[in-house]
């Protein structure tokens, strides 16, 4: 068979990864089919385009995967690429939350032939076989245990996926006219790639408007330290060959879930020099141990995505996020930056506690911290979540179904503290306050006393992680950007010609320096 993976965009913004699912399933299917697969943020396509694409390449199969937000895309794909006479199975967060939806069992109208629900890893290879016989069941699901749950994979072994060849073209971050010129500067920047790469899966803090300890579990389960070193060991290399860069974001709910083990992954990652510059998810409260930052910095960690949620102890009671005290951010993030790791520092508003006002007492405090990257998003009840419950039982829903008339930035519940229109209000200054040029280079001056590739990149993330709330998603939008932020752009790029040349300097001094040794030997 031939086989399409396809995940939506979200029609806002894009993302700077491919997602892992789609390499995953890849690997995991059996031997004797093609698959292909297409990231909508890589290369986004409309509907009828997917459709044409699926007949002209006579694919047998679509399997979409997609989270809530991305979900109403998905759906009318899906039913686009039904009517044209083509299966497509649906999986992934959302249709595990909500699994008779996409099947129609729910009264509405059918999206998906078939549903895979939970973790596929151990179901695709099944639903494939049973797509090639022309017996696709409706539903499918893990093996589950006495009590019900589903039986998760232990992650041991690990499917190699083979980054060494797959084509990743349609996910390099680099755009296609800079490509040569950008492979011939310093280690090679004709490519850029962020992989995703998972060390284990689960999360026991079960904390209360997130979907993972229900659908992952509250077992923990790791992949070993050896195949995880042997991904970034091919990774690397492949970064070298193509004279290109790759960054891993180890996509973990909590990289530091259990220190001890964190601690002797990244020590193997040294001892083995896999060393790519990463970034992780960990919670604030993990990061007060001095070695694992320690460890972090020397095992290439550049940035550490942070859930703060919000700076209020009592908005974190109400969530069941305690065991993160915002009392200690500062301190934390201030061990980081001491070892030139910066945090994507990310927060929720919209809480009961939160009133208006709450996004200028939220960047007051941001700013006394060492700069970071903060994200700003809305209490949003996912379904199936502990949130979701609670306000679909206090009749607090103001769309229950918000996911199929996405809106981005607007809630889906009112707070109690506040409402809708002003707590959209809150974020987009916050977004404001946080990426304006003014800001930015505020950011950079911050960190004067760090190397020039560290204030470069963090300027260059800031740019990019703006584009999560403005879209920035022509040229046009770039260049005004650029032109706004010149300030900083200016002072790095005549610092970079100044290092550049001093560079070549040395280089023809070195050059020259043979030379006036045999001229001196001569003499004496
Ligand atoms: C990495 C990540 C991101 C990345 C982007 C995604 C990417 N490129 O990988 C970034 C950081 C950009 C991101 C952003 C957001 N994310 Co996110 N993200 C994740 C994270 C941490 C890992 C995803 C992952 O790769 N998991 C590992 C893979 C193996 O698991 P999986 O994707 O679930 O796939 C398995 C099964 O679901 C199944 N499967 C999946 N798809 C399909 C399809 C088919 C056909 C089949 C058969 C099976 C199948 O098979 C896989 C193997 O078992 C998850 C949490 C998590 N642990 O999953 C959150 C998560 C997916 N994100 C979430 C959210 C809410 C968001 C944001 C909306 C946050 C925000 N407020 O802005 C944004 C939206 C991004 C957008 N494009 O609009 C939620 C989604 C909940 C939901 N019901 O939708 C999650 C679950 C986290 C949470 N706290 O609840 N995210
Ligand atoms: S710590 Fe993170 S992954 Fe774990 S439950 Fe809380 S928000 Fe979800």
């Amino acid at each position: 068979m031939k086989i399409l993976l396809y995940n939506p965009d979200n029609g806002v913004t894009r993302n700077f990864m491919p997602h892992l699912w789609m390499f995953l399933l890849q690997e995991l299917t059996p031997p004797g089919h093609e698959v292909i697969l297409i990231d909508g943020n890589a290369k986004a396509m409309t509907d009828e385009e997917i459709v044409r694409y699926v007949l002209e390449n006579r694919i047998d199969l679509v399997g979409i995967g997609a989270m809530t937000r991305m979900v109403a895309k998905a759906y009318r794909v899906a039913s686009a690429i039904r009517a044209a006479g083509v299966r497509v199975v649906m999986g992934g967060p959302h249709v595990t939350e909500c699994p008779d939806e996409a099947i129609g069992k729910d009264g509405g109208p059918r999206y998906a032939d078939a549903v895979a629900l939970g973790e596929a890893d151990e179901t695709w290879p099944l639903i494939v076989e049973d797509a090639a016989r022309g017996e696709l069941k409706e539903v499918y699901q893990p093996e589950r245990d006495e009590k019900g749950v589903d039986r998760k994979p232990s992650l041991q072994p690990y499917p190699s996926i083979p980054w060494e060849k797959l084509d990743l073209n349609q996910f390099s971050l680099v755009p296609k006219i800079f490509r040569p010129l950008m492979s011939s500067l310093g280690a090679g920047w004709g490519t850029f790639h962020v992989v995703p790469m998972e060390t284990g899966r689960g999360c026991p803090y079960g904390c209360e408007f997130c979907t993972v300890t229900g659908f992952f579990g509250d077992s923990i389960r790791f992949r070993t330290n050896e195949s995880v070193v042997d991904e970034l060991l091919r990774l690397k290399e492949r970064a070298r060959k193509q004279r290109g860069q790759i960054a891993v974001f180890f996509i973990d709910d909590n990289l530091a879930i259990n220190i001890k083990r964190t601690k002797s992954l990244l020590r193997d990652i040294i001892a083995a020099d896999a060393q790519l510059p990463w970034v992780a998810q960990i919670s604030a409260n993990l990061l007060k141990d001095e070695e694992l930052v320690d460890l972090i910095a020397a095992s290439g960690g550049q940035w550490v995505f942070i859930g703060m949620e919000s700076i209020d102890p009592a908005n974190m009671a109400d969530v069941n996020k305690n065991f993160s005290k915002p009392s200690e951010y500062g301190a934390v993030l201030q061990r980081l930056a001491q070892r030139n790791v910066y945090a994507i520092t990310s927060f929720i508003f919209g809480m009961d506690n939160d009133t208006v006002g709450v996004s200028d007492r939220t960047v007051k405090e941001i700013n006394s911290w060492p700069p970071g990257l903060p994200v700003f998003g809305q209490l949003t009840p996912f379904p199936a979540t502990p949130l979701y419950d609670r306000l679909a039982k206090a009749g607090r829903l103001a769309r229950p179904k918000h996911w199929m008339d996405f809106a981005p930035f607007w809630m889906a519940h009112t707070p109690l503290k506040m409402t809708i229109p002003e707590a959209r209000q809150e974020t987009d200054h916050a977004w404001r306050m946080s990426y304006s040029p003014e800001r930015n280079a505020e950011a950079i001056n911050a960190i004067s006393d760090a190397a020039f590739r560290y204030r470069l990149s963090h300027l260059v993330s800031r740019l990019f992680f703006r584009g999560i709330y403005f879209p920035q998603m022509n040229k046009r939008a770039w260049l005004k950007l650029i032109f706004q932020n010149r300030r900083p752009i200016i002072s790095l790029t005549r610092e970079a010609i100044g290092m550049w040349r001093s560079h070549r300097k040395n280089k023809a001094h070195e050059s020259d320096e043979p030379a006036a040794v045999m001229n001196h030997q001569k003499a004496a």
